[in-house]
């Protein structure tokens, strides 16, 4: 059996890492981009070591191969129609992103393979076009995609999955009931992602009294709509874990700070979105969510 490999879409701050840690294992890798331009050649590591990354140039993924997608939430659905002929029926799809609601654009395409949903608290900035910066190490879990029928999920493809991530990307902790922590990853970002784009601060500065009632009702309401949904938590339990994400990630810029200090689009519907959805089918009222995803929308006009 050939070694496995690894194609990554795009070439973002988290895809690099993926790269770089295959680089370091020797497990054959390559970006999947959009048009003939250079990718991401620089890595810089925590201790300030920089990796020179060399991408090998191979046209298919095979059964024991890896496709991870870390890509924006809207470029999801362009990605995976350009990419999902170059799989093989078993081919292993990891979808690592922020937000939610990726699960069911993806089985649009992705009939047979199996498809998996990792969150990450890894910590990763694009510097220039071509380099990126490790900000904060961190931890994945990766588990089944709850939108996949694929025949070829097996335990020994679990298995597979995960060493093959955790090589590359460590580490990697397998999750039965990944989509409760995707919930409450998405309970981080609905609350620090909006905050700091309107108010235009570091995420430590909502630690300041000033955000404490917002931060407070948008944990209520994700608790309400989470336990309307069957994930059992209560607002408490979700505000303390914000509370630590907050002071622990002090000095960096959130994605969607750094999207609209940028004047792009940011992940705003597969985030605040996509809890109003979700809100809706269950008959849960959110008007503070309501509110940011209309104040956020407003800052980005194309
Ligand atoms: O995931 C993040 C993001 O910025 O998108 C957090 C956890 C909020 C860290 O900045």
């Amino acid at each position: 059996m050939d070694s496995a490999k690894i194609a990554i879409i795009g070439d973002g701050a988290i895809g690099s890492l993926v790269a770089s840690g295959a680089q370091k294992t020797h497990i054959p890798f390559r970006f999947l981009l959009r048009g003939d331009r250079e990718s991401v050649l620089q890595v810089t590591g925590t201790e300030r070591q920089t990796i020179r990354l060399t991408p090998t140039h191979f046209d298919r993924l095979n059964d024991n191969d890896l496709l991870v997608i870390p890509v924006k939430h809207y470029q999801l659905a362009d990605a995976i129609r350009q990419w999902h002929p170059i799989l093989s029926n078993s081919t292993a799809v990891v979808l690592l992103q922020n937000g939610m609601g990726g699960e069911a654009i993806l089985s649009e395409y992705l009939k047979s393979q199996p498809v998996y949903v990792a969150t990450t608290s890894h910590g990763a900035l694009k510097t220039s076009p071509l380099q990126v910066r490790h900000t904060g190490l961190g931890s994945t879990l990766l588990g089944r995609s709850q939108e996949s029928t694929s025949a070829a999920y097996s335990s020994a493809k679990d298995r597979q999955v995960t060493e093959l991530l955790c090589q590359c990307f460590p580490p990697v902790a397998w999750r039965s009931d990944i989509r409760f922590a995707l919930w409450q990853k998405l309970s981080v970002n609905l609350v620090i992602n909006p905050l700091t784009a309107l108010y235009n601060v570091p995420n430590g500065a909502l630690s300041e009294p000033r955000f404490s009632d917002s931060i407070t009702r948008i944990c209520d309401e994700t608790s309400r709509v989470m336990n309307a949904l069957g994930y059992s938590t209560t607002q408490e339990a979700l505000e303390q874990n914000v509370r630590h994400v907050i002071s622990a990630t002090a000095h960096n810029f959130s994605s969607m700070h750094q999207d609209i200090a940028h004047k792009r689009k940011t992940e705003i519907d597969g985030i605040t979105g996509y809890l109003i959805k979700q809100a809706k089918k269950s008959g849960v009222d959110v008007p503070i969510n309501t509110a940011l995803y209309q104040q956020v929308t407003a800052l980005y006009e194309p």
